[in-house]
C-alpha cells in the first residue's frame, strides 16, 4: 500500500463523513468557467443592499439598481428553492450586501460587449459584502443571476441564505450571440408574455431576442412609414405599436439583451400585401414580393428606416429563405420583366435579396441571412454577412472556410418546436463541430434555438421554450472543458434550474426523468 493510496483512502473517508449531508455539485445553470467552493451558509440581511464605491460605471440609468431590485424579488418572494443544508450556518456572520465594481462606464450594449464577471463570496476581505467585478454592468448582471442561483430558504433557521461559500467564481462567455427566436406572425404573442420570455431568457444568460415579427400569416407592427402594412395583422387588438416594440427593445437592452428584429423577403411576406396588393405578383400569386416592382424596394427601404429608429441591435435579419419563385414567371407582367433584365427565376431571387442587403447596409445593419442565400450565391453576398444555418447539413462549416459569419440552429437539434427534439440532444448539438482552426472557429459567432410559432401561443410558449432552451444556453455560455460529454451527468442540475424556473413563475415544462423533477441536494 503506498502512502498515496491510503492518502485517497482517507479523503474518500472524510468525504462520505462530512459529505453526506452536503450537495455533490453546485447548482449554477449554465456552469461558470471556473468556480471554486465551500460548505458554509451565511445569512442574508434583512436590509441587503447594492454599492458600487469604486466603480467608474455610475448608473445614471438605473440598470444595475433595477436588476439588484430583481434579484431581492426573486430570492425573496415566491421564488426560492428551499433546501436544508442544515449544520453549517454561519450564525456569526450577516451578508449586508453587494459590492460592485464596474470597470466601464460605458453602459451601450452591443455585439460583443464584455459580459465577463468575477463573483467573490467573501474568502478575504470584506466578510460582509459579497462582492462583484465586471467589464461592464451587463457582466455585472450576469454575476447577480448567479448570485440569486446561490440564494435558498434555509428551514432550520428559517433565514434567506447563501450556501456553498466561501465562493470564487471566474465568468464570461463562450460565444457573443446566445439567441431565441419568437414567431410573432403565425400567432400573436402579448407584450407582457414577450417580457417574461425576456427575463427568463436573462437566467439562462442567454442574450439575444430573435423576433420573427412578421410573415406570411400576419403582420402584427406599426410601419409609420407605410400606415397600411399593419391592415395584415390578426385584428386591431393582435397590433404592436412602435411604442410598444421600442419598450420591448428597452426592456430587453435593461436586461443585458438584444433585439434582433427579422424581416423575411421575398418569401414569407403574403401578408404585406393586405395592406398594399401592388407587393403581390397577381390577386391569386401572392408570394414571393414582386422582384420587378419598385415600390416594393422603396416599401423595403421605408419598412428598414422605421426599423432603425427602434432596433438598435448591430444586425438586422432579411429572412430569404424558402422562396418559392413559380409565381414570378407564372405572372405574365413579371415573366416579361425577367426577360427584358437577363433574369431567371434563381438569379432574380440572387438580385432581391443582395438589393435588400444593400438598403439595410444603407441604414447601417450589418445583414444576417437564412443558409438559402449562402446555398444559392454564398461569393456574391456582402462579406459582412452572418448566415444562419437551419436546414441539417452542417453547413457551418462551409460558410466559415468562405470566411463569413455563421450562427447556427439546425432544426434536427435546436428547433424547439419539435418537440422530439429532447433537452439531452440540445445539449449536445456543437455549434463547433468539424470546425478546428482558431480563425474558422471565430467565424461561428454563436447559435441560436428558434420556437417558430405555428403551434405557440401565449398559452403554451413557455413550455415550448423551457427547459429546453436552457440546454442550448449552457452549451453557448460554457467553456468547453466544463460542458458535459454525457448530458446525463447534468440530469440533476438542469432539474434544479427548470424547478428555479417553476419558481420563479415560468411554466418550464418537466425534463424526461421520471420522478426526478425536483432532486434535493
Ligand atoms: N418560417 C420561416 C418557418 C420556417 C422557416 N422560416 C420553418 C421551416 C421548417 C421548419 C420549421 C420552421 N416556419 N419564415 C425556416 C427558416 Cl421544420
Amino acid at each position: 500500500m503506498t502512502w498515496q493510496s491510503i492518502c485517497l483512502g482517507l479523503m474518500f473517508q472524510l468525504i462520505m463523513v462530512f459529505g453526506a449531508n452536503y450537495p455533490k455539485n453546485i447548482n449554477i445553470w449554465p456552469m461558470p468557467e471556473s468556480v471554486e467552493y465551500g460548505n458554509k451558509t451565511l445569512i442574508i440581511s434583512k436590509d441587503f443592499g447594492l454599492k458600487i464605491d469604486g466603480s467608474k460605471y455610475k448608473d445614471k440609468a438605473g440598470i444595475l439598481k433595477d436588476g439588484f431590485t430583481r434579484l431581492l424579488d426573486v430570492v425573496t418572494s415566491n421564488n426560492v428553492i428551499e433546501y436544508n443544508y442544515g449544520k453549517k450556518v454561519d450564525q456569526s456572520v450577516l451578508l449586508q450586501g453587494i459590492h460592485v465594481v464596474i470597470l466601464s462606464e460605458d453602459d451601450k450594449l452591443q455585439y460583443g460587449v464584455d459580459e465577463s464577471y468575477k463573483l467573490n463570496i467573501h474568502p478575504k476581505g470584506n466578510p460582509n459584502y459579497a462582492y462583484i467585478e465586471a467589464a461592464t454592468v451587463y457582466g455585472a448582471l450576469h454575476a447577480l443571476q448567479t448570485f440569486s442561483q446561490l440564494c435558498h430558504f434555509n428551514l432550520n433557521t428559517r433565514k434567506l441564505v447563501v450556501s456553498q461559500t466561501p465562493i470564487s467564481i471566474t465568468d464570461r462567455p463562450r460565444f457573443s450571440y446566445r439567441g431565441l427566436l419568437i414567431d410573432t406572425s403565425r400567432h400573436y404573442q402579448p407584450l407582457p408574455m414577450i417580457k417574461k420570455v425576456i427575463d427568463s431568457m436573462a437566467y439562462a444568460k442567454l442574450n439575444v431576442l430573435h423576433w420573427h415579427i412578421v410573415d406570411e400569416q400576419s403582420f402584427p407592427l406599426e410601419i409609420p412609414s407605410f400606415p397600411k402594412l399593419w391592415n395584415g395583422a390578426y385584428s386591431r387588438p393582435e397590433r404592436y405599436t412602435v411604442a410598444a416594440a421600442a419598450d420591448i427593445v428597452s426592456y430587453a437592452q435593461r436586461r443585458g439583451i438584444n433585439v434582433l428584429a427579422e424581416l423575411d423577403v421575398p418569401g414569407h411576406a403574403r401578408s404585406w400585401g393586405i395592406g398594399y396588393p401592388a407587393l403581390w405578383p397577381s390577386k391569386t400569386c401572392q408570394e414571393p414580393l414582386d422582384v420587378s416592382n419598385e415600390f416594393t424596394f422603396k416599401l423595403i427601404d421605408g419598412v428598414l428606416s422605421d426599423f432603425s429608429k427602434i432596433f438598435k441591435y448591430r444586425f438586422v435579419h432579411l429572412g430569404g429563405d424558402e422562396v418559392d419563385t413559380s409565381c414570378w414567371n407564372l405572372t405574365p407582367r413579371i415573366r416579361k420583366w425577367l426577360k427584358q433584365k437577363g433574369l431567371n427565376e434563381s438569379t432574380a431571387y440572387e438580385y432581391f435579396v443582395l438589393r435588400a442587403q444593400k438598403i439595410a447596409l444603407s441604414h447601417g445593419y450589418e445583414v444576417i441571412n437564412w443558409e438559402e442565400t449562402f446555398n444559392h450565391f454564398g461569393s456574391k453576398l456582402d462579406r459582412k454577412t452572418v448566415v444562419h444555418n437551419w436546414l441539417g447539413g452542417g453547413v457551418a462549416e462551409q460558410v466559415v472556410k468562405a470566411g463569413l459569419r455563421c450562427i447556427v440552429s439546425n432544426q434536427d437539434k435546436w428547433y424547439l418546436d419539435h418537440l422530439d427534439n429532447d433537452w439531452q440532444t440540445v445539449y449536445m448539438n456543437e455549434p463547433l463541430t468539424n470546425i478546428t482552426k482558431p480563425e474558422q472557429q471565430k467565424l461561428v459567432i454563436g447559435g441560436e434555438v428558434c420556437a417558430w410559432g405555428e403551434h405557440i401561443d401565449g398559452s403554451d410558449i413557455e413550455q415550448t421554450i423551457w427547459p429546453r432552451a436552457a440546454a442550448a444556453a449552457e452549451r453557448l455560455w460554457t467553456h468547453p472543458d466544463k460542458l458535459a460529454k454525457d448530458p446525463n451527468e447534468v440530469t440533476s442540475r438542469i432539474s434544479n434550474f427548470r424547478c428555479l424556473l417553476n419558481q420563479r413563475g415560468v411554466a418550464a415544462a418537466p425534463l424526461d426523468v421520471p420522478g426526478r423533477a425536483a432532486p434535493i441536494g
